[in-house]
């Protein structure tokens, strides 16, 4: 077995080096790195098909393989365009998965290679190093498969060697500007199965919610969130960080602080400042300057009694190692708010040395005491205002999340040393120009958005522009290997769970194929284009799975390509 999974993808490279890339008569998304599919023809797929793995008593692996057995039987999906193939008259019956290491964990950086072989007759085979790769294989092999008439066809004569560029594949969920039902989230997390992406950023807490029920520190949710039934229980988390993993999808948490508190203030006002103002200074930077908006008073001693509940309770919560501490943001005028802070500037202080304060009393806890890979958002070290040292973060221990100036900031960040993922607002966040502003801001704007409508980073972001996007523009070889990869964010103050897969969806497949297997065909050139009609197919099949993914186009595009 080891062998076959070694020699396999090796031999498929070398058939392929005389190929031409085409595209295939039934779309994978997103698009394998190796296909091997000579001359393509089709099987049915026999009533009587299962999936066999070689772990049974993996659970996790058990229960994908039921997932995959029951969606390639029921599924029946219909392509725009349907493939016209000659059928083997010899049906499917069986697909073989065998796995290497069927203990490794999900965490990041898990091999997620696979090969898949479907024959003209016999059985197919699936072979990975890991469950998460074998998870990835039965993906693709689920959509190798369509209605046909009455029967359900494979596709046969087909090899696939497939494994991601980028290790992070993420997508980022804020649920405290609006609330999101556990079913909203489940769906999410299905669809991004489906695009084989594996990082939830679950931006739990802002200013305007504070939805997460902590065991020791329960009235921050209890009179924070939105009310009753707009809170996560310990139960709810833990039933949605297994619910991922079983999809192959990390949950990584974020707190944010000390910026982005002020729905902390409901419990603890006193370490909270400029709670519920709204900070839009004239001609300032109006950084976090939402309704409710609100910072954590770095010399307030409670601060970090509190925070450290929290962060011990999240972490509880959330066995994944990375834990993602915010830093976004930090806003000068809310924190001169406060009468302690604004005679500590009188006296000679600095707005850097507040921050710096707050995060050499909280990072040593996360990283050390907690034992988590902490991610900041990259205001840390760049502001634009206030900032700490580079010096100050351990580069092992740190990640960095970068969101403004493109690639710039991404060279920035990585030629200091950091590991980095990429959410570039004008590439990346999914709320620009949602909600109908188109950039011209006013102070009147911004309040009926609640503060951010995506009327700042308008306009919309098309899925090309998403798609196009190289993550690694401009960056040295050594700064190339720094990049984890990149997220999607769905900041959500006009955003829910009634409209979240449009918003999300396909636009979110750009990204997982450009961070899976590149957004560039084998003469180096961008594919977009020849990515309109397969993310059209793709976008059909969600709509199959239940996921309400927008329309690309009319459909009679599709129909006549080119
Ligand atoms: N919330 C938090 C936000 C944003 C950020 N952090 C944000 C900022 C600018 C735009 C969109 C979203 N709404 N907590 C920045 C990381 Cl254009």
């Amino acid at each position: 077995m080891d062998l076959l999974y070694f020699v396999f993808p090796f031999f498929f490279l070398a058939s392929l080096s005389s190929c031409s890339p085409h595209s295939l008569p039934i779309n994978v998304w997103p698009k394998p790195t190796q296909v091997y599919w000579p001359e393509p023809i089709a099987r049915t797929l026999s009533p009587s098909f299962y999936i066999a793995a070689s772990h049974p008593k993996n659970r996790l692996l058990s229960a994908a393989v039921r997932r995959y057995k029951k969606l390639a039987l029921t599924e029946r999906h219909h392509p725009i365009v349907p493939p016209s193939l000659p059928t083997s008259s010899s049906p499917l019956s069986r697909l073989v998965v065998s796995i290497a290491d069927s203990d490794a964990p999900l965490v990041h950086g898990v091999d997620e290679c696979y090969s898949l072989s479907i024959g003209i007759s016999g059985w197919a085979n699936l072979t990975a190093a890991t469950s998460w790769g074998a998870i990835r294989g039965l993906e693709s092999f689920s959509q190798l498969t369509w209605a046909s008439g009455p029967e359900t066809l494979a596709a046969a004569g087909i090899f696939i060697a497939d494994r991601p560029l980028f290790p992070h594949r993420g997508l980022l969920l804020d649920t405290s500007r609006n609330f999101y039902s556990l079913e909203d989230i489940f769906r999410t997390i299905r669809a991004m199965s489906y695009n084989k992406m594996n990082v939830l950023h679950w931006h739990i807490t802002d200013s305007q919610s504070f939805p997460l029920i902590l065991p020791s520190l329960p009235d921050l949710a209890l009179k924070g969130s939105y009310g009753p039934q707009m809170r996560y229980s310990p139960d709810d988390v833990w039933r949605t960080v297994h619910y991922a993993m079983s999809y192959g999808v990390r949950v990584v948490p974020e707190i944010d602080a000390p910026g982005h508190t002020g729905s902390w203030a409901e419990a603890y006002p006193e370490i909270v400042t400029c709670a519920n103002k709204f900070w839009m200074p004239v001609g300032k930077p109006a950084l976090a300057a939402e309704p409710g908006t609100g910072q954590l008073n770095p010399l307030h001693p409670r601060t970090y009694d509190i925070i450290r509940g929290v962060y011990r309770d999240a972490a509880e919560l959330f066995p994944e190692p990375f834990f993602h501490a915010g830093g976004d943001e930090v806003n000068a005028a809310c924190w001169e708010d406060d009468p302690t802070i604004a005679a500590f500037m009188s006296g000679g202080g600095t707005h850097d040395q507040l921050l710096e304060t707050f995060v050499n009393r909280t990072y040593p806890f996360i990283a050390g005491d907690l034992n988590r890979t902490v991610v900041y958002w990259e205001d840390v070290i760049l502001g634009p205002k206030i900032k700490i040292p580079p010096s100050a973060l351990p580069r092992e221990t740190t990640i960095l999340q970068t969101w403004n100036n493109g690639p710039n900031n991404t060279k920035l960040l990585a030629a200091a040393g950091f590991r980095v993922i990429v959410s570039s607002w004008d590439f990346y966040y999914l709320d620009c120009g949602h909600g109908g502003w188109v950039g011209n801001d006013s102070q009147y704007d911004t309040l009926a958005s609640g503060g951010n409508g995506g009327s700042w980073c308008a306009p919309f972001k098309t899925w090309q522009r998403v798609y196009d996007y190289d993550i690694t523009e401009g960056l040295t070889e050594r700064e190339k290997n720094l990049v984890l990869g990149g997220e999607v964010a769905m900041w959500s103050e006009q955003v829910d769970g009634v409209v979240v897969d449009g918003v999300v969806w396909p636009r979110t497949s750009a990204m997982s194929e450009a961070l899976w297997s590149g957004n560039r065909g084998t003469d180096g050139k961008k594919r977009y284009a020849d990515a309109t009609d397969r993310l059209n197919e793709w976008r059909q099949r969600m709509v199959t799975r239940g996921i309400a993914a927008e329309p690309l186009q009319p459909l009679w595009c599709t129909r006549n390509p080119g």
